[in-house]
């Protein structure tokens, strides 16, 4: 390695002195659809495994069918105020009591138990490459060398495990899988595979899992349920697995995906799998110079996160918590995988935390927000796929529950696309927006990379059929105004004044929001697809009857239409600032006051105890953000490393859940470069603390890819690569010239917008006026 090479992979690694001695400490490895968590433990490695449509049970077809009959009555209590008996009835009428969804399970483990390493291991060190998505864990036993290497290879589909030592014929070891629940045991194909069978419940998948040895200088055969490797020097395990849900003989396919891949060497396995993560890895690259760096570089990743929590300062963690969120999104979202759930695949527990499935009253959508800015496009399919496969069931639940055309999905969804009202829960359940806050991700992919036959057939589409629910759904007030309802602010209560609580209501803040948001960006498809023009206009009328965003008396951003009390002002959700983000209605400088009671509102939420989950945090930084407030949103950054963030960085609801991690990361791209409210902001809410750095291959709304870099905290040089031909705005807070292949490009400025107009192909450098 050379010295460069040596940094490289430090600034990039997590590493560790020691095995993981639970679950929050192990390192992930994912191809989207395999995932593994490596323990690295010396004499019994433990891998715990997942494969992405394990779930229990099956489909839930649970919608109320009585709940049409009673919604005008709910709609007239919750208008006349009478809340206790509209949440009386709303949970009879909406709600359905034994359907709450199933859960994410673990595939199982993978278990070693090794021969002759009960002596002390010396030099140990376990580690994660996130540059090439590879795990490692070295020792030496006796003064011999042993490595271990882990990486789970999209490319072809299977986990490979490489063993190797310079103790001659030192290798031996049994290893087996285990699944509690459900074990349907192990069987041995020939001499050097075994096979875990399973199935997961009565309607379930079932799965299989398949693991094959190659040994180099050794031999392998099978006894019991175990593969024993006997007095090797160089084995190579091969692990696939497989499920009913996407095949009808997953122990064949397991078969199959473990010939191929035992057709070529080791070698050109893991160089297959790093030539196509490390080309998508590597588009992006932050760096946060300051002068500690290489001390810290030298320190375990858990010290330095230790170092943290204890009030230090440490970019290089900042910028290794940036490039994870990436490598998590690309080991658990890749075309073709399952979409990312709460806890992307990687799940050890049989009954997981709000059954590791998708909640879409925020947690799935802020799993995507890094998939656009921080150009990994391609990780954002499987949540097209999912869209499309909940399209079929909220039609029926539109139609069902609400005699709606369209589509509707409530606050939770799973592996079969479910779009019930979930369970009993009032404070989450009886809220219809999940649809169409999900289908706004159609139009981001769409505004970031202009294909506009996505939008023609993919998009577009999808959000007609959320805005045509809404379109019937909505009602009018005593005001006169066009309502949603009954529905909550997720997931918070209020007070009414004569002092009674409630969550139901008509018109909440968030899905007026989503509302306006999914209208316009409605219009705005069907004017760029030149269609549609009856439809453009009955958006056009609704959108003028809605309610917009309103100041309350704490001169906070309202959170429902009245200017109720919150029962708990510190609340993890901020949904009444979806107009911030994701949303754009509100803007630092277009709409000031707004932005001025959105300050106020987050001032208050965190006042008041907010922002101790993980993703609420996550979320947290993206607000400040937009708001232009780069100091604030780096306490948060530190807040949550320092209070959200487990040894292996994951992100800590607590337990562990991928949303913090993934908001985490959006939220630093959003403090370097913005593309919202029609222009490209430059380094718009950059830290003092970040006072020279640079970023290279951020993706901007418009079809723009950004490289920035910085010197005592002012931009020196911005480079715009221009996909598209045009005008690009562009607000840096300072006068920019800009050039074209060493030629001058001349740019009007409207006030502190400069307008450059561009050539799709070209590239634009921008420096500081002299
Ligand atoms: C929402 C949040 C919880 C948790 C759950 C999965 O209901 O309010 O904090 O993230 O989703």
């Amino acid at each position: 390695m050379t010295s460069l090479q040596k940094e490289s992979a430090a600034r990039s690694t997590l590493w560790y002195e020691q095995p993981a001695s639970k679950w929050q400490e192990a390192l992930p490895i994912g191809n989207g659809r395999l995932g593994g968590m490596i323990y690295g433990t010396v004499a019994q490695e433990k891998i715990q495994l997942n494969e992405d449509t394990v779930w229990y049970g099956g489909p839930k077809k649970a919608n109320n069918k009585e709940a049409q009959q009673h919604l005008a009555e709910i709609r007239r209590l919750l208008f006349e105020g009478k809340q206790q008996e509209a949440e009386h009835l709303a949970r009879m009428a909406l709600m359905s009591a034994p359907k709450y969804l199933h859960p994410y399970q673990p595939l199982g483990d993978l278990l070693f138990y090794f021969l002759n390493h009960n002596q002390k291991a010396e030099h140990y060190r376990r580690e994660l490459d996130l540059e090439t998505a590879a795990a490692s864990v070295s020792y030496q036993i006796d003064g011999y060398d042993y490595k271990r290497e882990y990486f789970s290879s999209t490319v072809d589909g299977v986990m490979a495990i490489r063993l190797t030592t310079n103790n001659p014929g030192g290798l031996t070891f049994s290893v087996h899988f285990m699944r509690r629940p459900f074990d349907g045991g192990s069987k041995s194909i020939g001499s050097d595979t075994i096979m875990m069978l399973g199935e997961c419940g009565r309607d379930g998948v079932q799965f299989r899992a398949g693991l094959k040895a190659i040994v180099n200088g050794g031999s392998v055969r099978t006894i019991g349920d175990f593969l024993s490797v006997e007095q090797a020097s160089e084995v190579t395990l091969l692990l696939a697995a497989n499920t009913t849900f996407r095949y009808d003989d997953p122990e064949k396919h397991c078969l199959e995906q473990l010939t191929q891949a035992a057709h070529k060497s080791y070698e050109q396995l893991k160089r297959d799998h790093v030539a196509d993560y490390s080309a998508k890895f590597g588009r992006v690259r932050l760096e946060l110079t300051s002068p500690s760096d290489s001390a810290a570089q030298a320190l375990p990743t858990d010290v330095r996160l230790n170092k943290v929590q204890e009030g230090n300062d440490d970019l290089g963690l900042v910028q290794l918590f940036f490039d994870f969120g990436r490598y998590l999104l690309l080991s658990c979202s890749r075309p073709g995988s399952f979409a990312a759930n709460l806890q992307g695949i990687w799940n050890d527990n049989y009954t997981p935390p709000w059954e590791s499935k998708f909640t879409i009253n925020i947690n799935t959508e802020m799993n995507y927000w890094p998939a656009e800015l921080t150009n990994l496009a391609e990780c954002h399919e499987p949540l097209f796929d999912l869209i499309e496969s909940m399209l079929p069931n909220g039609r029926v639940t539109a139609r069902d529950v609400y005699g709606c055309d369209g589509f509707v999905a409530h606050h939770n969804t799973n592996l079969w696309g479910d779009t019930h009202v979930e369970g009993i829960l009032v404070t989450a359940s009886i809220w219809p927006l999940g649809a169409a806050w999900l289908s706004l991700h159609l139009w981001e992919h769409y505004r970031f990379g202009l294909d506009r036959s996505f939008l023609a057939e993919r998009a577009y589409p999808i959000m007609k059929e959320a805005a045509q629910f809404l379109l019937q759904y909505m009602v009018e007030d005593p005001k006169g105004r066009l309502v949603t309802g009954p529905s909550i602010s997720p997931e918070n209560k209020f007070i009414l004044p004569d002092g009674t609580q409630g969550n139901l209501c008509m018109g909440p803040a968030m899905d007026m929001q989503i509302v306006y948001t999914l209208f316009t960006a409605c219009t705005d498809a069907a004017n760029a697809l030149g269609i549609d023009q009856s439809f453009r206009e009955e958006l056009a009328t609704a959108l003028e009857r809605i309610p917009k965003p309103t100041i309350g008396k704490h001169g906070q951003i309202m959170e429902w239409l009245e200017d109720y009390e919150e029962h708990d002002p510190g609340h993890r959700h901020i949904s009444q600032l979806f107009a911030l983000h994701p949303g754009e209605m509100i803007h630092a400088r277009h709409t000031p006051e707004l932005a001025t009671a959105a300050r106020r509102t987050l001032e208050r939420r965190l006042s008041n105890g907010g922002g101790h989950t993980g993703w609420s945090r996550a979320w947290i930084i993206n607000f400040w953000a937009r708001l232009g407030e780069g100091d604030t949103a780096y306490e948060n950054v530190r807040a949550l490393l320092a209070k959200s963030t487990y040894p292996n960085l994951f992100d800590a609801h607590p337990p562990f859940q991928i949303d913090g991690n993934f908001g985490g990361t959006a939220g630093i791209a959003e403090m370097l470069l913005q593309s919202h409210g029609g222009e490209l902001a430059l380094l718009p809410a950059l830290p003092k603390a970040w006072a020279e750095g640079k970023i290279s291959g951020l993706r901007a709304r418009g079809g723009y890819e950004v490289d920035l870099e910085w010197k005592q905290g002012v931009l020196t040089q911005a480079v715009i690569r221009a996909k598209h031909t045009g005008t690009v705005r562009i607000y840096a807070g300072l006068k920019l010239q800009a050039q074209s292949e060493g030629q001058p490009v001349a740019a009007a400025y409207q006030g502190d917008l400069m307008e450059l107009p561009v050539e799709a192909g070209a590239v634009y450098v921008l420096t500081p006026s002299v």
